[in-house]
């Protein structure tokens, strides 16, 4: 082989790998013999990532009704239509247990809404008002941060949101980022701890979804998706409504290996906005929600100690390069 020979195939190997870019291949050694063609996905970037998480958690807790909230939501707002989504905003007052009227926002980012074929994304965005869960009792009425319990799930959607704006997956993508989840009864409540206290704007949306007669394929909602050391097991709920969607999510994340994260076991029940969304909307959901045999979904759940802190990179890159796997193997 002579010098020049050498030359022009290193070059073509360098000209192959540039034309790549910055991407993240499908195994061509499909073991799974799925007949998903191969395709380019784009990289998660946890730094970017944990930058959108950091931004909300600034603005302090995302309780309803107070100004903090009012900021947050405008910023999300603007984050998703600078990413080139289409924004509808849900302003729409919800009574809570306590019958506090809520100002709630849902906030939904819209990728070629033309699209008939659609995959919807969710997180909550509101934080909890009470630290009800803290171990110091006085701590209990004292707003919590929501690093993980809101905002990491939300980070990881614009992150994928920034994405959606240069690469365009086959199927239309909805981010929904539903309000006043995290409003559900306090711990000292003595009446009935009802179920449909949760996920006040999930419902809302369910019910009043902001196309009409809107469809998805299927929904993916992401809550509490950045805590350290973080398992995701199968969730119930989900099992129930879209087992073949958990299925899908989880053999992604198994071929990206992250099988030692997202784990193929049944875990427990989950009363998150997946719920209602299953049933109120009829569009197979599931819930990526952390599972804990120490705690429950994660050590500082509902304490003030959720915040910044409590969040990981390695479990954000995860979720995220999981989700966006499954968005844009999807034809
Ligand atoms: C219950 O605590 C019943 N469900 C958890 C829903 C939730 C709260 N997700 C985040 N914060
Ligand atoms: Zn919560």
């Amino acid at each position: 082989m002579n010098r020049k020979y050498l030359l022009i195939l290193l070059g073509g190997t360098l000209l192959a790998a540039m034309a790549c870019g910055n991407r993240a291949r499908k195994p061509a050694d499909n073991t799974a013999a799925t007949h998903t063609p191969t395709v380019d996905v784009p990289l998660f970037n946890a730094d970017s990532a944990y930058r959108y998480v950091k931004e909300q958690v600034d603005f302090g807790a995302r309780v309803p009704n107070t100004p903090e909230h009012v900021a947050c939501g405008n910023y999300l707002a603007e984050k998703l239509a600078a990413f080139g989504a289409v924004v509808t905003n849900q302003h729409v007052n919800l009574p809570a247990y306590n019958g506090t009227m809520l100002k709630a926002r849902n906030i939904i980012g819209s990728y070629r809404p033309e699209a008939k074929k659609r995959i919807a994304l969710f997180a909550h965005w509101d934080s909890r008002p009470w630290a009800d869960a803290d171990p110091d009792a006085t701590k209990h009425y004292t707003p919590v941060l929501g690093a993980n319990d809101g905002a990491s799930g939300v980070g990881v959607l614009l992150e994928i949101a920034r994405h959606l704006q240069t690469s365009q997956p086959a199927l239309g993508v909805d981010i929904v980022l539903v309000d006043a989840e995290d409003y559900g009864a306090h711990r000292a409540y003595t009446g009935m701890h009802r179920e449909e206290y949760w996920g006040l704007g999930a419902q809302y949306w369910a019910r009043n979804p902001h196309v009409q007669g809107y469809r998805a394929r299927f929904g993916i909602l992401l809550d509490m998706v950045g805590g350290k050391r973080a398992i995701f097991r199968y969730e119930s709920y989900s099992q129930e409504f879209a087992s073949s969607i958990n299925k899908k999510v989880w053999q992604a994340a198994a071929r990206l290996g992250y099988a030692d994260t997202f784990v193929a076991r049944t875990g427990g029940l989950v009363t998150d906005d997946h719920l209602f969304i299953n049933r109120y909307a009829g569009i197979p959901t599931i819930d990526i929600v952390p599972y804990s045999e120490y705690s429950d979904f994660f050590e500082y759940w509902h304490t003030v100690k959720d915040d910044m802190d409590a969040i990981d990179r390695t479990t954000l890159q995860a979720v995220g390069q999981t989700v966006m796997q499954v968005v844009y193997e999807e034809q």
